[in-house]
């Protein structure tokens, strides 16, 4: 009897708050969840506590994965930037696109406007959309007059407020841009960029190495901004320009407002951090935090964002009522360009985890990545050996808030993402600078590619080779035994696939 009415008392209660809500957002569905997605850049499999890191703690992402699900088998399409962010953002395999390939930052934006997206899915079920953070998708028509409104960009696509940085944080121009407005910027000291040649008197990292407080290793010799020298030329904006070391600060805060500004709506947070990509900058207060230099603090460092933005989430009331999704656009890198003691100082830390490769390779350490769910309350703590893709967030969070938006390459997982089911897809292709592989079942299928099997800038097996190569991930998840040559069935089964998908 006593329980009835409890339960009729929280009926009755709810019902309350439910037409209070109704009233607050004007008819619109006030029970669809908040998202946020948190996006690192080259964060790698093994890079965090939660997937095996024993010399690095992240106890803030490993809250995520403790309370949340945990994808062994997490992928993001491509073992770079800009087209694994295509994927995420429009549903659609990077490799159906020529031009998704690392993009510079002059580059054009690189998905149609009249393209659907998932900033533009979340839209249409009334929620409030925002990205901070790294965007990498290109910007304007290729002829951008950096000191006028900055257009077609992130709000043209989707998205209603937008904080970010063009491209990387290696890459010109090196200033923020809020809403198409280069913020700081000065019309005495207009921004010129150029990735062909530099301003006359302008100092260069190949030029001026006395000004550089980073030294480069391979690139990065181009224009110097805050002792560092970055890919590309720029002239002008002293104003504009960041500092680095605060660039973690900058983006949380603007997450952060994001949150508090919107959290009596239902909003979408595209939050895309800048760690542990190059150059690697942590803010003083995370200088020595990790003994492995620069790249382990900044990862100590997103952590500790990612702890303060649930914080935020959680003092505003809405935890419980946001999804959240971490995970990372590539495997790792650790020599990306500059002396930074990425390499030196790496000790027994293993940033792919089991996995072979990393970086802008076809082994598994390029494109399987970190991938959390989180929902307090809803999604109740698994880690789940399902194969999903983050290009199939576009049709599952489409599922999510009752949207009828679909794409053919994104396959609608919810309840995969909530833990409620354990079987993903059956197959998947992943992109590497250019080249596609397939993940099938256990199995993984790379075909035959010319060129260097070790990328010697970056110290990487990137998955060239003459042959076919076959590995069962089941048995040699290190991917070390080819078995292309002893298995004939299999690899003609797995190459009909193949082909199959890359004609579609
Ligand atoms: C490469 C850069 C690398 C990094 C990468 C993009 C050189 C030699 N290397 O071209 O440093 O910027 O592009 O990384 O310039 S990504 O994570 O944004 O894809
Ligand atoms: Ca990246």
């Amino acid at each position: 009897m006593m329980k009835f009415l409890t339960i009729a008392l929280l009926i009755s209660t709810l019902n309350i708050l439910n037409s209070c809500n109704a009233s607050q957002n004007q008819g619109e569905d006030s029970s669809l969840p908040n998202v946020v997605i948190i996006y690192a850049d080259d964060l790698g499999y093994g890079d965090v506590s939660a997937y095996g890191a024993t010399e690095i703690s992240t106890p803030n992402i490993d809250k995520l994965a403790r309370g949340g699900v945990r994808f062994t088998n997490g992928y993001s399409t491509s073992a770079t930037c800009s087209p694994s962010r295509y994927a995420l953002l429009t549903g659609v395999y990077p490799w159906r696109n020529e031009k998704a390939k690392i993009l510079d930052g002059t580059a054009p934006l690189l998905i149609q406007t009249d393209q659907m997206t998932l900033p533009k899915m979340f839209k249409e079920r009334g929620y409030h959309t925002g990205i901070v953070g790294k965007w990498h998708l290109g910007l304007g028509d290729g002829h951008v007059n950096w000191n006028q409104q900055i257009t077609p960009g992130p709000n043209e696509v989707g998205f209603e407020y937008a904080y970010i940085m063009a491209a990387t944080q290696d890459r010109v121009p090196t200033v923020y841009i809020e809403n198409g407005r280069v913020v700081r910027s000065d019309p005495n000291d207009p921004i010129e960029i150029s990735y062909k040649k530099n301003f006359p008197g302008e100092p260069t990292g190949k030029d001026n190495p006395e000004l550089l407080k980073m030294k480069w290793h391979h690139g990065h010799f181009n224009t110097v901004v805050n002792g560092i020298s970055r890919i590309g030329f720029m002239k002008g904006g002293a104003e504009a320009r960041w500092v680095d070391e605060n660039m973690a600060d900058t983006f949380l805060v603007r997450a952060q407002n994001y949150i508090l500004d919107h959290k009596d709506e239902s909003f979408f947070l595209y939050y895309a951090l800048q760690q542990p990509h190059v150059p690697r900058t942590p803010h003083p207060r995370f200088v020595g935090s990790t003994g492995m230099g620069p790249r382990g603090d900044v990862i100590v460092e997103a952590d500790w964002c990612i702890g303060e933005l649930i914080a935020t989430l959680d003092n505003a009331g809405v935890l419980e009522n946001t999804l959240i999704i971490l995970t990372s656009d590539n495997g790792p890198v650790l020599n990306d360009g500059y002396y930074d003691d990425a390499d030196t100082k790496v000790g027994t830390h293993t940033p792919a985890g089991p996995l072979r490769g990393g970086k802008y390779s076809l082994f598994e350490a390029g494109t399987r990545v970190p991938l959390i769910t989180y929902w307090k309350g809803q999604i109740n703590p698994a880690v789940s050996d399902a194969i999903v893709s983050q290009v199939d967030l576009f049709s599952s969070l489409s599922s999510l808030v009752g949207s009828e938006a679909r794409t053919g390459d994104s396959e609608e997982l919810l309840k995969v993402f909530m833990g409620e089911k354990d079987q993903g897809r059956s197959e998947l292709i992943i992109e590497a600078t250019g080249r596609t592989a397939l993940r099938k079942g256990d199995w993984v299928l790379i075909p035959p590619y010319e060129g260097p099997a070790i990328s010697k800038n970056v110290n990487i097996e990137i998955g060239n080779a003459p042959d076919y190569q076959l590995y069962n991930l089941n048995e040699d998840l290190g991917e070390q035994d080819n078995l292309a040559a002893s298995q004939p069935d299999k690899l003609k089964e797995m190459i009909a696939c193949y082909e199959a998908i890359r004609s579609d």
